[in-house]
């Protein structure tokens, strides 16, 4: 797909670039770069630069001619940066958007870089900017505007937007870089979602060695009719009894959900534990206990379920979709460590060992309502009172009954 490259002559007035100059030059630092998730200095780009403040009608001016021109909300812009490069400065070639972990860290909340704009603010006969896949580059021409893509439609990176600011072998070269993003632009929010995500990874605190119990790691099943009749049963009889989820805040980011508990369906709580037990235990091939049966929980438009692991606990359990208008992917890790994507109906349930397997819903669900129904359990041996002390049960947090909570 095409990156829709193209030039913007005289976007700025010879006025605006110099003010712009003059405005970075007591305010530049060392430009950095995202690595694993970190922006840290590093050999692959030199140049430094100044953050726009926004804070003065000039700035503001230039924003908006920015935004203007883009057709953008305001909000999609990040704080535009100027970049100065001196004689030997050079940016290597790479991708404006995130990518793996850079990604988690800079685009949970606001998602990924969509477009570039970058503006030349002044002329130079070195440093121009090369795509090397589409064979063009373009030397510092005062004034003059690049606009290129980052992304495909389906939000992955387009490669073609490769590029690199070459070394400037004489004089100095600045430039403007405006980076659109896909939501609205929170970096604030982003390191937030970050730093739950990292605690959802490192849930596991005890450090327990967890072990596989099924061979497969994952399985799609049948849900058995009584399950569901069970559940949409609960479903109409606690219209009233929704309770505030917990989970929104930590998980959900953006999201919003509901609960319907099944503490006050004691029969049809049951009713569904006897039919799924036995399913799990065939599967892992070990009695199991119960250890969370939470309720249904409704997801609401926009939510969405950061890959996680489950705590100690929540060994073996089923995840099980009890009505939804729109499907939303769920992924799980499979025994190779890659996330596969499950595409759960209605009348199927999916396996999975969540304190062991990283799983989520890492894509927005786009419906209005997605209702779906988790139990966990344990192997029945974890459960009961240690005979001797060993390191393992000492660090397990040993549930006794079932508990009230999730994740
Ligand atoms: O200096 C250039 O020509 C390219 C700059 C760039 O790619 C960037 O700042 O992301
Ligand atoms: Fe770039
Ligand atoms: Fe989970």
């Amino acid at each position: 797909m095409s990156i829709n490259l193209k030039t913007i002559d005289n976007f700025l007035s010879n006025e605006e670039c110099d003010e712009l100059i003059k405005r970075s030059e007591d305010k530049l630092t060392d430009s950095t770069v995202g690595l694993n998730g970190e922006a840290k200095i590093d050999d692959s780009r030199k140049s430094k630069t100044y953050s726009l403040c926004n804070c003065v009608p000039f700035e503001q001016g230039i924003r908006k001619k920015v935004v203007e021109y883009l057709g953008i909300e305001d909000k999609k812009l990040e704080a535009i940066q100027l970049q100065k490069y001196e004689v030997g400065g050079y940016f290597n070639e790479h991708h404006d958007a995130f990518e793996g972990e850079n990604l988690y860290r800079f685009g949970l909340a606001s998602g990924n870089r969509v477009a570039t704009l970058m503006v030349f603010l002044n002329d130079n006969s070195s440093g121009a900017t090369h795509f090397p896949r589409l064979n063009q580059q373009y030397l510092p021409k005062k004034g003059m505007a690049l606009y290129w893509d980052n992304l495909n439609k389906d939000g992955s990176i387009n490669r073609d937007s490769l590029h690199a600011g070459l070394e400037v072998t004489e004089g100095k070269k600045y430039i403007l870089t405006c980076w659109v993003r896909e939501n609205n632009f929170d970096n604030v929010l982003d390191k937030r979602l970050f730093d739950e995500y990292v605690k959802g990874l490192q849930r596991n605190k005890a450090g327990i060695k967890i072990p596989q119990y099924s061979k497969s790691g994952y399985n799609l099943v049948h849900t058995p009719k009584g399950v569901l009749e069970a559940a949409n049963e609960v479903l109409q009889l606690s219209e009233n009894h929704t309770i505030e989820d917990s989970i929104t805040k930590d998980y959900l980011p953006k999201g919003q959900t509901k609960l319907y508990p099944l503490d006050y369906h004691k029969q049809q709580r049951d009713t569904i534990v006897s039919l799924v037990k036995p399913m799990l235990e065939n599967w892992v091939g070990i009695e199991l206990e119960l250890t969370s049966i939470f309720g249904i929980r409704e997801y609401g438009i926009g939510s969405r379920l950061l890959w996680h692991k489950d705590r100690e606990h929540l060994l073996i359990s089923a995840t099980i979709p009890v009505q939804f208008d729109v499907p939303w992917n769920l992924e799980v890790e499979d025994n190779n460590g890659d996330m596969i994507d499950v595409d759960l109906k209605v009348g199927e349930m999916l396996f999975y060992e969540g304190a062991l397997r990283l799983h989520g819903r890492n894509t927005r669900f786009r419906g209005k309502s997605y209702k779906n129904m988790y139990v966990h359990f344990a192997p029945k041996y974890l459960l009961e009172p240690p005979t001797e002390v060993t390191t393992f049960d000492v660090a397990f947090d040993k549930p006794k009954g079932p508990q009230p909570t999730y994740i």
